[in-house]
């Protein structure tokens, strides 16, 4: 029996991750909070109360009356909008996770943090990029995302924490809408394709970078807080991956079923560039052999399976 507490439930991944929580581990017992106030399905189908995660003496709060026993921290600053304001990235992705971690430490609950592909850089070998490998990367957001990893680790070694993580690669979903990432083009261009017919893509035709469905996305959610923590050799974090995408190949896999959808670019130099400075591919067999990692969705189950929900939307 889990008592969860998710912070950021809004976005993305939240308002995905959320229902699953509640499926499986009953309503009452998974809150959702945020730090604007949201409506529907997150906020209707249970507890859900407004926290600004950056607040450590409201995050204790919270997790005490709540008596949460873990955390799935997903508040944070993405990677486009963190280059637009990058202290902004830094004061939110780190007060969030120090205080989520010191409230951790003092209640004794675990917490999942997500990582991102974001925490490699220009001088990471980029296919395969391996699982322990340079980090060097170019962005604010990476750098939070390196220091968060560290931080996890630092809290499961020194004050026995149970921190996990993984390093998602871009999020494809419908629903909520991406939160200002470099990966976001790929969301975008599904519904500009069932909208519109044409969309106009801020990154090259052959940038090639990893990504993954929103249901295998939250299947790893569930499974690495699940998974038998004496396989875990990687806890903060794994890098998981379901396909490699450009541009151009997903405008194939969509004209598959959409013959006329065309696209065109305008390339913006701020996220081509954060883009060529991450992985066009990385390898995760860690994750794989350590928790039996497996996603279900590769290009062309994905592209079909978001073509038929947009279009009966
Ligand atoms: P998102 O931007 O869609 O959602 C973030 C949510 O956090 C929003 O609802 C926002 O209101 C909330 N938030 C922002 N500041 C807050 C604060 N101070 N206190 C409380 N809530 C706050 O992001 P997402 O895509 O759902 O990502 C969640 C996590 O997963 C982030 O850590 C992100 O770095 C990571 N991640 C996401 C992706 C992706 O493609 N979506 C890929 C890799 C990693
Ligand atoms: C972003 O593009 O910032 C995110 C990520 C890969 O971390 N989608």
């Amino acid at each position: 029996m889990k008592r969860i507490l998710v912070t950021g439930a809004g976005g993305q991944i939240g308002s995905w991750l959320v229902p699953r929580l509640r499926e499986l581990y009953g309503a009452p017992d998974v809150m959702a909070t945020d730090l604007k106030v949201l409506s529907g399905e997150v906020i209707e189908a249970g507890p859900f109360q407004v926290l600004d995660a950056t607040d450590a003496v409201a995050v204790g709060e919270a997790v005490a009356v709540h008596k949460a026993d873990t955390v799935y921290h997903l508040a944070a600053i993405l990677s486009a909008t963190g280059e637009r304001d990058p202290r902004a990235a830094w004061k939110v992705n780190m007060s969030s996770l120090e205080a989520v971690l010191e409230v951790a430490r003092e209640r004794r609950c675990a917490v999942f943090t997500p990582s991102s592909i974001g925490v490699f850089g220009p001088d990471t070998p980029k296919n395969p990029t391996p699982q322990d490998t340079v980090m060097r990367p170019a962005t604010m957001y990476g750098i939070t995302k390196v220091a968060g990893e560290l931080l996890c680790d630092y809290y499961h070694r020194r004050f026995g924490v149970d921190t996990r993580g993984v390093r998602f690669p871009g999020l494809i979903s419908y629903g909520a809408p991406p939160g200002g990432g470099t990966t976001d083009w790929a969301v975008d261009i599904f519904y500009q394709a069932v909208k519109r017919g044409t969309y106009t893509c801020f990154l090259g035709p052959d940038t090639q970078l990893d990504m993954m469905y929103m249901p295998d996305a939250v299947d790893a959610l569930v499974e690495i807080m699940e998974a038998d923590p004496d396989r875990l050799v990687h806890r903060n974090a794994f890098n998981v991956t379901a396909m490699q995408l450009t541009p151009e190949g997903l405008t194939a896999e969509i004209r598959k079923h959409l013959p006329d959808f065309s696209i065109a670019y305008e390339i913006d130099p701020v996220r081509q560039a954060i883009a060529e400075s991450w992985p066009d591919r990385i390898d995760d067999s860690a994750a794989r052999e350590e928790w039996d990692w497996s996603p279900s969705f590769d290009a062309s189950a994905m592209t079909a399976d978001m073509l038929h929900h947009l279009s009966s939307e």
